[in-house]
C-alpha cells in the first residue's frame, strides 16, 4: 500500500496524478475485497464504482459540494477517501462503521440511507435551498440503473426538469440491479450503450473536451459549446431530455481521467439539470465476482481464493422455507403467482421463478407498484404473493391500505427480514411492520415462529379470502416445540407450547423461542411460566385470550418489534376493553432507530436475550407480588 494510507480526505485525492489515481483504485479495491471477505457486505457494487468515486472526489469538493449516493450500499470507496480508513476494518460490526451512509460518521455523508431511488429528490431539495439562499455549490446524485427502476426517480426528474436549478445526476449503469435489471428502461439503457454514438460520441466528446481550455475562456461561450456538443453528439438521451435534463454520455465509468474531465465540464453548466451516463462493471477487478455479480451483491464473510462462505451452513433460511412452500402451493393451484421488487434471490423466489417463469413477475425496485399490480392480479382471479423485505414494504403502506385492504382482495405479502436484521442496521431492520399493519381493517397478519410454521402459514394463506401479511425474521429458526394439543396451526388460533401457573407469555416470531428458553430457566428456580405462540396476530385468538382473562392469568407480551402500536399495546388495550388485569410486562424494542451489529448483540442491547427476558419476568412478577 503506497497511496491509500496518505489519503486523509478528498483534498489529497485532488493532488494525485492520473497514474497515481489508478494505483489508488487498485489499492481501494484490494482493501474492499479483504475487508468484505472478513466482515461481509455489499461487494460487487462497491468494486464497480471505485473509479467513479475517485473521479467524483477529484472534480467536486465534498462536503461543500454535496454528493448523494442513492441507496448508499456502494459507498465503501467514498468512506475510504473521506478519512475513515482506520475504522474500515470494523465495517458493519457492532459499534463499528456502518455499511451505509451515516451522518454520525462523517460530514461527507449527508444522509443515513439504505432504501432505493430517493437521491434525486434529496438532491433537488438541496439545490432549491441553495438557490433560494444564493449559495454556490454543486449537488450531485449518483444513481444506479437498478435504482432508476424506482418511480420516485421519475417524480423527482419530472419536478427538477420543470425548473432551472443546477443539479447533476450521474447514472451509474452496470446493467444490474441485484440480479439482471428488468423492464423496458433496462432495454432502453441497453440501446443507449449499444448505439453507435457510444463509441463515436465518446471519441468526439473526448476530442471536444481536450480542445476546450477550462481556464481563461468566457464561461458563456463554454456553456454554449457544451450545449451544442451535447445536442450534436447525443440524440439517444431523449427520455431524459424529455424530462428536462440535458443528457451526456455514455462514458466509460472505469476511466478516471475521462470522467474527471466530464465532471469538470458539467460544473460549468448552470442553467439546467444534467444527467451524466457512465457505464461500469459490477464486481470489477475481482475475477470471481465479475462473471456472477449477483452472487457477490450482499455477502457473508467468504474466502477470497474461492468465493465460498467462511461459515457454510446447511440450515434452511426463512426465505427458502417460504419460497419452497410457495412453489409447492403453485404446483397445486394454478392461480398462484409470485411478485418481487428486484429481490427474487433474497426473498427465496428463485426456485419459483425457475419452475414457473410465466407466473413470476419481477417489477423492478417498485414496491408500491408491486402491491397495486398484485391487487389487479387478485381482482382478475389470481392469487398473488408479493415477497419483500419488511423494511421496503414501508414504501407501499398506502397501497396496502387503499388498494388492497379497502378493496378486500386476496393479496398475500411475504414480509421477510422482519424484526432485527443485524449488520445492515437501522435502514434495514423490519421492526415497524406489526404496528404498521396491525390496525388495517380486513387484514390477516401471521407471524410464524419457525420454518415449519412459515410453511404452514403459506399453506394457510391460500384459504384466507382477503389481504394477508406473513412476517418472519430472516434467520431460519428450526422447529423446536410442538403445541400441547398437537393441532396444526390455524388462522385465528394460538398455540399453547407450555403451561405455567405463575404467568403466561404471549409471543410471536423469534421471541416465542426466547420465551420458551426463558421459561425453562425460570422453571429451574420454581417459577412456572406458560408460553403461547400468538402467531395469528390478526385475527387474534379471542377465545384463548378471554380464557386467560377469566382465570386472571398474569400476561406478559414479548415482541421483537416496536412497542408503540405493537402487539403488546393491543393486548393492553384489550385488557382494558374486557376489564381484565393489565399485563404484568410488555417487552419489545425501544422507540429509537437501532444501529447495526449481530442480531444477538442487538437483542442483548434491547434486553431480549432469553436470560434477560427471564430476569425481566422475575422482576415483573416480584413487583406485582409486592404490589
Ligand atoms: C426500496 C428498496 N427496495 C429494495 C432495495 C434492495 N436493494 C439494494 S441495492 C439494490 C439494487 C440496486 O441496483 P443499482 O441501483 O443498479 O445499484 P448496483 O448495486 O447495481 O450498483 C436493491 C434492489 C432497497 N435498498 N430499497
Amino acid at each position: 500500500m503506497a497511496i491509500l494510507p496518505a489519503i486523509h480526505g478528498p483534498e489529497d485525492v485532488k493532488k494525485l496524478s492520473i497514474s497515481e489515481c489508478r494505483t489508488l483504485a487498485s489499492e481501494i479495491r484490494q482493501t474492499i475485497i479483504d475487508t468484505v471477505s472478513r466482515q461481509g457486505g455489499h461487494l460487487a457494487s462497491n468494486l464497480g464504482d471505485v473509479e467513479l468515486t475517485i473521479a467524483l472526489h477529484r472534480a467536486f469538493s465534498s462536503p461543500t459540494d454535496k454528493i448523494i449516493f442513492d441507496v448508499g450500499h456502494q459507498i465503501y470507496a467514498h468512506k475510504l477517501l473521506t478519512g475513515r480508513q482506520e475504522m474500515f476494518h470494523t465495517l458493519r460490526s457492532y459499534k463499528g462503521m456502518s455499511g451505509f451512509p451515516c451522518r454520525a460518521e462523517s460530514e461527507h455523508d449527508l444522509f443515513d440511507t439504505g432504501h432505493s431511488s430517493t437521491a434525486i429528490s434529496m438532491a433537488l431539495g438541496l439545490a432549491r435551498a441553495r438557490d433560494l439562499k444564493h449559495e454556490d455549490y454543486h449537488v450531485v446524485a449518483v444513481v444506479g440503473d437498478g435504482a432508476l427502476t424506482g418511480g420516485m426517480c421519475y417524480e423527482a426528474m419530472n419536478d427538477a426538469g420543470n425548473g432551472k436549478n443546477r443539479l447533476i445526476v450521474i447514472l451509474n449503469d452496470n446493467e444490474m440491479s441485484i440480479s439482471q435489471n428488468v423492464g423496458a428502461l433496462s432495454e432502453y439503457f441497453k440501446h443507449l450503450r449499444a448505439s453507435a454514438s457510444w463509441y463515436g460520441g465518446k471519441k468526439r466528446i473526448k476530442h471536444y473536451l481536450q480542445r476546450i481550455p477550462l481556464v481563461g475562456h468566457p464561461i458563456a461561450n463554454l456553456i454554449e459549446k457544451a450545449k451544442n456538443m451535447v445536442k450534436s453528439v447525443v440524440t439517444e438521451g431523449e427520455l431524459f431530455e424529455a424530462l428536462g435534463f440535458r443528457y451526456l454520455g455514455p462514458f466509460d465509468g472505469h476511466n478516471i481521467d475521462e470522467m474527471t474531465r466530464v465532471f469538470e465540464e458539467a460544473k460549468q453548466v448552470s442553467d439546467t439539470p444534467l444527467l451524466i451516463h457512465v457505464i461500469t462493471k459490477k464486481g470489477y477487478g475481482y475475477d470471481l465476482a465479475e462473471p456472477q455479480p449477483e452472487k457477490f451483491q450482499g455477502v457473508a464473510p467468504f474466502r477470497v481464493e474461492n468465493g465460498l462462505k467462511r461459515n457454510q451452513s446447511s440450515k434452511e433460511s426463512a426465505a427458502q422455507a417460504a419460497g419452497r412452500a410457495l412453489t409447492a402451493l403453485a404446483e397445486r393451484d394454478e392461480r398462484v403467482v409470485a411478485v418481487t421488487a428486484a429481490m427474487a434471490g433474497g426473498t427465496g423466489l428463485a426456485g419459483f421463478a425457475e419452475a414457473y417463469p410465466e407466473r413470476f413477475f419481477d417489477v423492478g425496485i417498485a414496491e408500491q407498484h408491486a402491491v397495486r399490480m398484485a391487487e389487479g392480479l387478485a381482482r382478475a382471479g389470481m392469487r398473488p404473493y408479493f415477497a419483500v423485505y419488511a423494511t421496503f414494504l414501508q414504501r407501499a403502506y398506502d397501497q396496502i391500505v387503499h388498494d388492497v385492504c379497502l378493496q378486500n382482495v386476496p393479496v398475500t405479502i411475504l414480509a421477510d427480514h422482519a424484526a432485527l436484521v443485524g449488520d445492515d442496521g437501522k435502514t434495514h431492520h423490519g421492526v415497524l411492520s406489526v404496528p404498521m399493519v396491525l390496525n388495517i381493517p380486513n387484514l390477516t397478519l401471521l407471524a410464524p415462529r419457525d420454518t415449519d410454521d412459515i410453511r404452514a402459514a403459506v399453506e394457510a394463506s391460500i384459504g384466507v379470502e382477503g389481504p394477508c401479511v406473513i412476517e418472519y425474521p430472516k434467520d431460519g429458526i428450526e422447529p423446536y416445540a410442538k403445541p400441547l394439543d398437537g393441532k396444526a396451526p390455524e388462522v385465528g388460533s394460538w398455540q399453547t407450547l407450555r403451561e405455567g401457573a405463575d404467568a403466561t407469555v404471549l409471543a410471536y416470531g423469534r421471541m416465542t423461542k426466547h420465551a420458551m428458553q426463558a421459561a425453562q430457566l425460570l422453571a429451574e428456580e420454581g417459577i412456572q411460566i406458560g408460553v403461547i405462540d400468538a402467531w395469528s396476530l390478526r385475527p387474534m385468538d379471542m377465545a384463548c385470550l378471554c380464557a386467560l382473562f377469566d382465570k386472571k392469568a398474569r400476561i406478559i407480551t414479548i415482541e421483537e418489534g416496536e412497542l408503540i402500536g405493537g402487539f403488546g399495546a393491543e393486548i393492553a388495550r384489550l385488557c382494558v376493553e374486557h376489564g381484565a388485569q393489565e399485563p404484568a410486562a410488555i417487552l419489545g424494542l425501544p422507540n429509537r432507530f437501532i444501529a447495526h451489529g449481530s442480531v444477538d448483540q442487538l437483542l442483548e442491547e434491547c434486553g431480549l436475550k432469553p436470560e434477560q427476558i427471564a430476569q425481566r419476568i422475575r422482576l415483573a412478577l416480584a413487583e406485582k407480588n409486592d404490589g
